[in-house]
């Protein structure tokens, strides 16, 4: 059982040598958290050595005893006031510092943004910002130290002041969960007693002001996500054992795992020692039996039917990037995700942003301590949460060998969650058998039924070919018909938009009606934008035997330089929502069967090509000869 109660997790962060050590150093010092005689014999020692004292010694001394394994561990440094115990995650420093916060293994509570009141905000000043805000930390206190060396005054102080706030303002950290106070952390001014040389400021001292932060709700009022560890087994049960990341479950919810997408009801909570408890919540690691036998392992995430996380294989993310080589698309990792690992590729870089000046915009690379919004493309199926929903569940990893070489924040926004398919379904549906065979209606038309599926931007030219290769086939004999998608969303599909999801669902109901029309030996010509590759991966993973997927390719600019509906133009006014290309993804096929560059070619060619494809995998030829061939 976790008993987070009056525990708070605090971070320090701020740019080399603005004095984070010694903050530390002073802190352990005022609230009586160091060993016995410490203080002493790091005096004697710089003494001997003929420098002055100073408080970072003593956590360098500590850490070198703690590399020799005599004294305690520097990442887990502890300290207590009246009011609470304040446990430090790692040692500001420490090589491992930004890991360990971007791996989430930190989660902090709270962050001392520790700035030298001489030097102003410096570069690792906003690079260490910018993380808290990917991270969602949102208390922070502002310390600006050394005072002393800037005479105490106060002009100093509101000018460095106001530079860190436009700074946190302009990335858009909220306002409302900071504090600033001048510090001069080696004189222990305004630490834990307030500093006579500095009259003029009337706020908390850091001490208190860390006393201050509210106490961080247990994340109970969240959807619950158990985050499966290990499956034993246990004389004639099966137990499931987890960590629960958020909210709570009881004995006899029901439970739904993604992303296998199967449910059962939790027939009991194990306990070791005593009676078996009827409910367990967050921050406990379970033990769970289930009434019925479903194939659950490692990595799976237990969730109530209603509040599920996101189930899939690309989202966007904010990405802090930690590898010595630069990231680069197309590379691959090791993504995790709580208990769960799964190769994963960044498919894209979608903006850099450089946190000094916080221009972004495009990049081919992310260089280390970069930040970047990304495209993850995961090999399996992943269950996720959108960050700002769930910020322990909608965090990650990458890992590269054994290196974390990056972390980051999901959003999922922009994809759709992928379990429809999984949907509960009738059961009772059986497949009704035809007594036409495909073969026989193959002979009757000269040619197999079949769906050429267009894909491409708006303005590449899908309706325009469509049209007249659907006239033309036509012509020859073939049984065909073209579906649009601004026809199909006339009717069919009038009750659908242009989100992730309700593209999604438009695309589905046309790859079953386009598989259909290909059943009953037509040639389907179906015209959809169909940005998302897993919508189209999931016709050709049902209806593979009559997919053929055309991507009508034209460069963006081609087709907004074109815009023979005017939506480009009226997208970047903000006047049409999701315009693929604009302010939605299109993901173009990676291995389509046809490629139509209607960028490049004459419409003459395109057609001519489209007209072969169709002629040489679609003509019927009997069975037999078609082995001969
Ligand atoms: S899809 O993304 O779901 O495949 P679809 O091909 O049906 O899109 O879109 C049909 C037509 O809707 C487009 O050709 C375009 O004329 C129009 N349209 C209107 N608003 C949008 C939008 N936000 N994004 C894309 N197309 C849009």
């Amino acid at each position: 059982m976790n008993t987070n109660t009056n525990k708070l997790k605090l971070v320090i962060v701020g740019h080399v040598d603005h004095g984070k050590s010694t903050l530390v150093g002073r802190i352990l010092h005022e609230t009586g958290a160091l060993p016995e005689g410490k203080v002493e014999a790091v005096k004697a020692m710089s003494e001997k050595r003929g420098m002055p004292f100073e408080w970072a010694f003593v956590i360098d001394s500590m850490q070198a005893e703690r590399d020799q394994g005599i004294t305690i561990d520097t990442t887990q440094i502890r300290f207590k006031t009246a009011a609470r115990e304040y446990l430090l995650i790692d040692a500001p420093g420490h090589k491992q510092f930004l890991k360990n916060m971007v791996s989430g293994a930190a989660g902090a509570d709270a962050v001392v943004l520790v700035v030298d009141a001489h030097e102003g905000v410096q570069d690792q000043t906003r690079r260490h910002a910018y993380l808290l805000r990917l991270l969602g930390i949102r208390r922070i206190i502002v310390a600006i130290n050394k005072m002393d060396l800037a005479g105490y005054g106060e002009e100093r102080y509101q000018e460095v002041r106001r530079e860190v706030a436009a700074y946190l303002r302009s990335i858009g950290v909220n306002a409302i969960d900071i504090t600033f106070l001048p510090i001069a952390a080696r004189e222990g001014a305004n630490i834990r007693e307030r500093s006579a040389a500095m009259p003029w400021y009337e706020g908390p001292t850091l001490l208190e002001a860390l006393d201050a932060v509210p106490q961080p709700v247990a994340a109970t009022d969240l959807p619950l996500r158990l985050t499966v560890q290990d499956v034993y087994k246990f004389d004639e049960r099966r137990i499931i054992a987890g960590r629960i990341e958020s909210g709570s479950l009881h004995v006899g919810d029901t439970l739904l795992f993604s992303p296998i997408n199967a449910t059962a009801r939790v027939a009991s909570i194990e306990s070791w020692n005593a009676a078996q408890p009827a409910k367990a919540g967050v921050g406990q690691s379970v033990g769970i039996t289930l009434d019925e036998d479903i194939f659950v392992e490692r990595g799976h995430v237990a969730s109530h039917v209603h509040s599920a996380p996101v189930v899939s294989n690309v989202f966007r993310a904010n990405l802090f990037w930690l590898g010595r080589s630069a990231l680069v698309p197309g590379a691959q990792y090791r993504l995790r995700r709580g208990a769960a690992e799964t190769p994963a590729v960044i498919e894209r870089i979608d903006r850099v942003v450089d946190t000094n000046t916080l221009a972004s915009g495009p990049g081919d690379k992310v260089e280390w301590n970069g930040v970047a919004e990304v495209t993850v493309r995961t090999r399996g199926l992943l269950a996720l949460d959108h960050h700002a929903d769930n910020a322990l569940t909608g965090r990650f990893v990458l890992v590269d060998g054994h290196q974390i070489v990056g972390g980051g924040t999901a959003s999922t926004e922009d994809y759709p969650d992928q379990r429809r398919d999984a949907a509960p379904k009738g059961t009772n549906l059986f497949h009704v058998r035809h007594r036409v065979a495909a073969e026989d209606r193959a002979r009757m038309n000269g040619h197999r039924g079949g769906i050429l599926w267009f894909t491409g931007l708006s303005g590449a030219g899908k309706s325009t070919l469509a049209v007249e290769l659907e006239r033309r086939l036509f012509a020859k004999g073939y049984q065909t018909f073209l579906l649009d998608g601004d026809n199909a969303r006339q009717g069919l599909n009038a009750d659908l938009g242009f989100s992730p999801q309700e593209r999604a669902e438009n695309i589905r109901r046309i790859g079953e009606v386009s598989a259909l029309f290909a059943e009953a030996g037509m040639i389907v010509i179906s015209a959809f934008i169909s940005p998302y590759r897993v919508d189209r991966d999931r016709i050709r993973a049902t209806h593979g035997e009559y997919f053929h997927e055309v991507h009508i390719s034209a460069p963006l600019h081609v087709c907004e330089a074109r815009d023979t509906k005017g939506l480009y133009r009226r997208a970047r006014a903000g006047e049409v929502k999701d315009f693929t290309g604009i302010s939605a993804p299109y993901e173009a096929p990676v291995a389509p069967e046809l490629e139509i560059k209607s960028g490049e070619w004459t419409t003459e060619r395109c057609l001519a090509a489209l007209v072969d494809y169709v002629e040489e995998h679609l003509a019927y030829r009997p069975a037999k000869i078609r082995a001969v061939v």
